[in-house]
């Protein structure tokens, strides 16, 4: 099965395009938990436990454990393995080097730490993309345009008439001949999500920006997902697991992801 198929499949028993992004900082967690000898795994532990049933993804962002150290690495590990198979995992490493390295980073996301798919950066080239599409079933998201105001720097600049994060877009669609690439596209350009799925009309599209980046919820259903009303990956990471600070973050962060998940259930199905 082929990482659009398995993304869809789970979409679907799910009945949820949300992915919850687990950027854990250990400075904002709750303080009664700082007493434990690992906060962010008791942490991720129970946001998961709290959550699982309502997303279709997880997405940890790797700098969030790399600034923990070698504790990081543990801890990703450990969160790793509280994740359900019922549901996607992302590693959202956004790695890009020339092909030789780009093998290892595949091997690390993919064999080590066992990583469902991960977050790319393309503007090396194809010889950077390539090692990480060999499987199938691993699901490779390319930044295409991206929801920071930086944005507009690069990924924006024409190139005989078509903006660059275009030549991504078609790009990608050149080289998913093992249908296991997604882009990612950022909330705050909705206009362009709607333009960029046209282009992509069966890709599955990673839309971050909701919440604390100011994107909205309603425009990237409505743009992001296929005719079926799937293959848009909707994450929030702050907005839900710092809904709140106490002793009932975990109660919080469902409360506001089921929020969230039934604000999308209407959107979807109203396309
Ligand atoms: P919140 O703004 O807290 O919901 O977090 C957004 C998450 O999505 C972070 O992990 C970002 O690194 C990631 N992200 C973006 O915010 N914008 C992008 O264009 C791409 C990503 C990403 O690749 O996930």
């Amino acid at each position: 099965m082929t990482f659009t198929q398995k993304l869809r499949e789970i979409q679907f028993k799910q009945n949820s395009l949300l992915c919850i992004g687990l950027d854990v900082d250990l400075e904002k967690i709750p303080e009664h938990l700082k007493l434990l000898a690992n906060p962010v795994s008791e942490f991720n532990r129970q946001i998961i436990e709290a959550t699982s049933d309502l997303v279709c993804a997880y997405k940890p962002n790797l700098a969030f454990y790399e600034a923990m150290g070698e504790r990081g690495l543990i801890t990703l590990r450990e969160t790793l393995k509280l994740i359900p198979n019922s549901v996607l995992t992302i590693g959202d490493g956004k790695r890009g080097d020339i092909g030789n390295t780009a093998e290892r980073y595949a091997k690390s996301f993919f064999d080590d730490f066992g990583f469902d798919s991960i977050t790319v950066n393309p503007y090396m080239g194809f010889d950077s993309v390539e090692p990480f599409l060999k499987n199938p079933e691993k699901g490779v998201f390319l930044l295409s345009l991206t929801s920071n105001p930086g944005s507009k720097d690069f990924q924006r600049l024409k190139i005989n008439g078509k903006p660059l994060y275009e030549k991504v877009v078609q790009k990608a669609k050149k080289w998913n001949t093992n249908q296991n690439i997604g882009l990612i596209i950022g909330a705050t350009h909705p206009h362009e999500l709607k333009s960029i799925r046209k282009i992509v009309p069966e890709m599955p599209l990673l839309i971050p920006g909701i919440g604390k980046q100011g994107g909205d919820l309603k425009s990237a259903v409505h743009n992001g997902c296929d005719k079926n009303g799937q293959l848009a990956i909707i994450n929030a990471s702050r907005s839900i697991i710092y809904a709140s600070s106490g002793k009932d973050f975990a109660e919080a962060a469902r409360v506001e992801a089921k929020r969230m998940v039934e604000e999308m259930r209407i959107y979807r199905y109203n396309i």
